[in-house]
């Protein structure tokens, strides 16, 4: 079992594309265990409950998680389809990072982070972190954010039950080049 492309499939399908397995994600990103199970043999991933498991237990970023029940199944972050996950808001550390790289930062020190397609700006606790998230296109840049301002300034952060912290936006003023 390829874990890799199987949690490559249950980001698609869970935090994007449900639609691509006949599914409809509930308001705060749930969908059914054996409904999704059934979904994704349907469209040519056969997968037991078990390796389900191993795959969400396995996973490097911890990207998705079930219900305390064990009935149902989200992704933790990452959305661009609109979900309200619910998290409360959070008290950030003092500074968090974000990484991208070179050829956005122009746009970036002029308009701030901004979440694209996504629901979030997604900022990392750890430079290291960042610094692979950077590295996904090129050559990473990470930026340190001035959070205890920014939250001391009004902007409500929460934090992802995989320890993503979550923000509407970013103002260029809050930025620094690391
Ligand atoms: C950039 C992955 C121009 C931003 C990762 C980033 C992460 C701007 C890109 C998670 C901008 C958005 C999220 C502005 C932001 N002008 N570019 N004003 N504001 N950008 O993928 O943070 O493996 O939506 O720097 O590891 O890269 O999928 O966000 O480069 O945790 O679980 O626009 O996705 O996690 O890209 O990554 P993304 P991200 P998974």
């Amino acid at each position: 079992m390829d874990h890799v492309r199987i949690s490559k499939r249950l980001s698609f399908v869970l935090r994007h594309r449900p639609d691509s397995a006949g599914l409809t994600l509930d308001d705060a990103g749930w969908v059914d265990v054996d409904e999704l199970l059934t979904a994704l043999g349907a469209h040519g991933l056969r997968l037991t409950r078990a390796e389900l498991e191993a795959v969400v237990a396995g996973n490097d970023k911890q990207r998705f998680a079930f219900d305390e029940t064990g009935t149902r199944i989200r992704a933790s972050q990452g959305h661009s389809v609109a979900v309200d996950l619910g998290y409360e808001p959070a008290t950030p550390p003092a500074e968090l990072f974000h990484g991208t790289v070179d050829r956005f930062l122009a746009s970036i020190l002029a308009e701030g982070l901004r979440p694209g397609r996504r629901h979030a700006v997604h900022l990392s606790p750890d430079v290291a972190i960042a610094r692979t998230v950077g590295g996904r296109r090129g050559r990473a840049v990470v930026l340190r954010v001035d959070a205890a301002r920014l939250a001391a300034d009004g902007t409500r952060f929460t934090r992802s039950a995989n320890g993503v912290w979550l923000v509407d936006a970013v103002p260029p003023g809050y930025l620094a080049i690391t």
